[in-house]
């Protein structure tokens, strides 16, 4: 990799970043700023320059130490120094520096004066407002610092569902053994099933005197308390999670848990339609006047605008007010509508257990069939399988099935697509699988047209069946790889093979909207689990989310079907 001179800037600005914080001495500060200067504005690059044996030293602001420090980013990429110093002042801390308003000096006089290390403890300075009294640091730089932190804990720190569920049930169970409760439940983002959670929002009717809000607050898990109220209170848990939780009377149960719900943009468009009736909803309940005619439930809510109910997963405005409208709304699958997981490993290549053992689990899951989907030889960090390894398996699994009664393993590969579209094993041996699904684990990064050519290409192979995880991305960590959805659906349909929606709860790939696309575009997916173990082919319930919030029914889905009329769709003409 190649040095730029904005790299050597980057890495000497950041050490001038970390030295100020630390309390370093002003002169060396400067002197880190002044050589980030030079080079940024030298119009030469630096590492040729180095290469070429030229003295650095001769630029000017450039000592021999310095020069050293330069030489060592060109050679490495790194510079040790800095590496240590990151080990020394907290990681929160520097990232602090990337805020509004806010450089080394003033991060300093946070961490000195009011003890502020993280972002959160930030958060709860400025919302106590004794960041604007810090010299330099009025309320209108306040404002930013609040709002951008905002903006990033919206963004960055969701967290994702399946992380979110463990923590989330068990304060529900708690919340709900509390004396005098109800009814709790989680409304938001959470009950629409969202990839992705931002925060909780949790809704409990009580007794009058239920110490709920005392308890809540006082939950072991709870690392912080934003606010707390007589009907509303705000926690960090340790986890990460924020949490709201509001009391609600029992009148505006279904009014406050439609309303907390959302999404947001599908509260509008129902509060719209209430207007067109004169009717005023909101978490209250449905009004007429200063009367309260509806709210107990969210049945209630619906019928006063008409509408039938709609379920959580499907409240994003994204058209379902008027399928509703039009009484042509989804119904939606289930997770007893599968009958089957057609993408699985075993420990013959990268999963923990045997055929044998996942066709035990998957028969416990009442699944007629299981998939097992190993890899392929060209990922070796896997032990993918080669022609003869998977012959060999392919005759272990035959001989499982004589005697694995009502079940069937079915013999199949998850075939590495290669750069060009070829896939990573014979044909011939292709030809002897029940299932092949294909998948990228290379080459994330060819350009749009390149990547969606590939996987055409690898479709036209007649033994190709499934797309497998077909964007390659990982929630919050590995964006999407480039590639042009639409036309890799309309292959798909041409060809007669079928997009994977994997539940691997990092994946959820297909996103819901592209679940939405292909069931527009008439073509019919595979939920599966990608499970490299007994335990994670539970995950297939987050790929049903999933589907749900893609707008998809039993019938879009192939795995709904019995392995004889699965056999037929997968039969390619
Ligand atoms: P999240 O937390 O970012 O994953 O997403 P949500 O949907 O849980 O959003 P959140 O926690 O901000 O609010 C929960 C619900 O409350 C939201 O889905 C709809 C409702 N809500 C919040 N603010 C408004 C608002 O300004 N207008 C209306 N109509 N509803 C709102
Ligand atoms: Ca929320
Ligand atoms: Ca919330
Ligand atoms: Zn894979």
């Amino acid at each position: 990799m190649p040095v730029h001179n904005s790299d050597i800037n980057t890495i000497l600005g950041k050490l001038a970043d970390l030295l100020e914080i630390d309390g370093a001495n002003a002169f060396r500060v400067r002197a880190y700023r002044n050589a980030a200067r030079t080079v940024e504005g030298l119009g030469r690059n630096v590492a040729e320059m180095a290469a070429q044996g030229e003295d650095l030293s001769d630029l000017p602001g450039i000592g021999k130490d310095m020069a050293g420090k330069i030489v060592e980013i060109v050679e490495t990429g790194r510079l040790k120094q800095l590496e240590e110093l990151q080990q020394r002042v907290p990681g929160e801390l520097a990232e602090l520096l990337t805020l509004p308003g806010l450089g080394a000096k003033r991060v300093k006089a946070l961490h000195d004066k009011l003890g502020i290390d993280d972002r959160q403890s930030l958060l709860t300075a400025v919302q106590e407002g004794k960041v604007r009294e810090l010299e330099g640091l009025g309320p209108k730089t306040e404002q930013k610092i609040l709002q951008e932190l905002q903006r990033r804990r919206d963004t960055e720190m969701r967290l994702r569902l399946a992380e979110v569920e463990e923590v989330a049930e068990t304060l529900l169970d708690y919340l709900q053994n509390v004396r005098g409760v109800k009814r709790a439940v989680i409304a938001g983002s959470y009950r629409r099933r969202k990839e992705t959670v931002g925060d909780l929002d949790i809704l409990v009717t009580c007794s009058r005197g239920s110490p709920v809000m005392d308890r809540f607050v006082h939950y072991d898990e709870v690392d912080e308390v934003v606010s707390q109220g007589e009907t509303r209170s705000t926690v960090w848990l340790r986890s990460g999670l924020q949490v709201d939780l509001r009391v609600v009377p029992e009148v505006s149960y279904g009014a406050a848990l439609h309303y907390f719900t959302g999404s947001k943009a599908h509260n509008i468009a129902v509060r719209k339609l209430g207007v067109a009736k004169k009717l005023k909803i909101n978490e209250y309940g449905v009004f007429r006047g200063q009367n309260r005619i509806a709210g107990r439930t969210e049945q209630e809510v619906y019928d006063q605008v008409g509408l039938p109910y709609i379920e959580p997963e499907l409240r994003e405005d994204r058209g379902e007010i008027d399928a509703a409208k039009a009484d042509n709304l989804p119904k939606l699958i289930t997770l007893a509508d599968i009958r089957g997981d057609l993408h699985a490993h075993t420990n013959e290549t990268d999963g923990k257990d045997t055929a044998e053992e996942m066709a035990e689990a998957a028969k416990q899951r009442g699944y007629d069939y299981l998939a097992i989907t190993d890899h392929s030889k060209r990922l070796t960090v896997a032990r993918g399988l080669d022609e003869k390894r998977l012959r060999r398996q392919i005759e272990r699994i035959d001989k499982l099935n004589e005697k694995l009664k009502g079940f069937r393993l079915l013999k199949g590969i998850e075939v590495d697509i290669l750069e060009d579209g070829r896939l990573d094993l014979d044909d011939a041996v292709l030809a002897e699988l029940d299932v092949v699904v294909g998948s990228i684990h290379s080459k994330f990064d060819l350009p749009a047209d390149k990547q969606t050519e590939r996987v055409i290409r690898a479709m036209d192979n007649p033994h190709f069946h499934i797309l497998g995880h077909p964007s390659g991305r990982m929630l919050g960590q590995r964006e999407p790889h480039e590639l042009d959805v639409e036309r890799a659906i309309a292959a798909a349909a041409e060809r007669g093979c079928f997009l994977e929606v994997n539940a691997q709860p990092e994946r959820l790939d297909l996103s819901d909207s592209h679940c939405k696309l292909a069931k527009q575009m008439g073509i019919k997916v595979a939920i599966s689990t990608d499970a490299h173990s007994t335990a994670t082919l539970d995950f297939m319930r987050y790929g049903i989310d999933q589907a749900r919030r893609g707008w998809l029914e039993p019938a879009d889905v192939i795995n709904t079907r019995s392995w004889r009329e699965l056999k037929r769709l997968l039969r390619r003409s």
